[in-house]
């Protein structure tokens, strides 16, 4: 499963820093510190008008599902919430959770964290450089990957794992590749994905639950799992109705849980763009690939 989270477009400060030419150089470079200031966007990162952003997306009716009372032993709350995310597994498999039991504290130290962590120089940041073939590390853009429709974001991935053997991975992956002084940052991460964790293997029962297998079923499958977290970051962007932050998608992934920072901006195809307005208080949750069952007709 992915474990997504964004932050916000922070404001313009009064005076911007001398702009330095780089984006037309033969390897396009996407530092953010520069081009979010730029009025000219490179070519590269300009969508095709039939795929260019649909600002005003009509909202997607997504349940709210209060794990409250299922978190903490009701049967009856068990059921209603597997009902309500059965339904909307049905529907589009999209559905937001409300009293999830993660800390607030946490999420809002994630998301500072992550602040912090884009609003560094771009030379710090690839010290965490996601190589090519790799899935774990920083990336901005893909600009050495593709040389059109290029995201206008940056983005860092690093792996969880459940498995008892490995649990200071995230910790210890952001240190190693960002120096010590990430031990915090790497502490937030962790604890972050621990909770996620926790989080993906209640959604897992309720997921058994409302399939009429066993409620362990799931649970008992995914509980030593691998997953990827990742922080996607949008910078400002001068022109914002010629470019994407994350281009249309499908998730490969059995669940992706994201929170959302409260500018907005996910959108999901249901016959058309809709959008999911961002609720600080909810995880967005959807099943991804590999817990969807598609119906094909011949
Ligand atoms: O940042 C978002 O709102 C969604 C990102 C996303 O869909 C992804 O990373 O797969």
């Amino acid at each position: 499963m992915a474990i997504d989270c964004i932050t916000s477009i922070p404001s313009m400060p009064a005076h911007p820093p001398k702009v330095e030419q780089r984006t037309e150089q033969k390897h396009l470079v996407f530092d953010a510190s520069v081009l979010r200031y730029q009025p000219n966007i490179p070519k590269q990162f300009i969508w095709p008008d039939e795929e260019k952003p649909c600002p005003n997306a009509p909202e997607l009716p997504v349940p709210l599902v209060d794990l409250g009372g299922f978190l903490s032993g009701d049967p009856a709350a068990a059921t209603e919430a597997s009902r309500l995310v059965g339904e909307a597994c049905r529907k589009h498999g999209f559905f937001l959770v409300v009293n999830h039991g993660v800390d607030d504290k946490l999420i809002a130290y994630a998301h500072g964290c992550m602040d912090d962590f884009f609003g560094l120089p771009l030379s710090t940041k690839q010290r965490a450089q996601r190589k090519v073939g790799e899935h774990c590390g920083y990336a901005s853009s893909f600009t050495g990957r593709f040389s059109s429709k290029l995201p206008w974001k940056e983005t860092l991935s690093f792996r969880y794992s459940a498995d008892q053997t490995s649990s200071n991975v995230v910790q210890e992956y952001l240190c190693n590749t960002m120096g010590p002084d990430f031990e915090q940052f790497g502490r937030v991460y962790q604890d972050y994905c621990e909770a996620m964790n926790t989080l993906s293997l209640g959604i897992m029962e309720l997921l058994g639950i409302s399939l009429g297998v066993s409620r362990a079923h799931f649970r008992e499958y995914f509980e030593e799992n691998d997953s990827i977290m990742r922080l996607n970051y949008y910078p400002t962007c001068q022109k914002p109705d010629l470019t994407l932050g994350t281009g249309p998608h499908c998730d490969p992934t059995s669940l992706t849980i994201l929170h959302q920072d409260q500018v907005g901006g996910l959108q999901v195809f249901v016959d058309e763009w809709r959008s999911i307005i961002p609720n600080f208080n909810a995880f967005v949750v959807n099943i991804g690939d590999t817990f969807m069952v598609r119906k094909f007709t011949v």
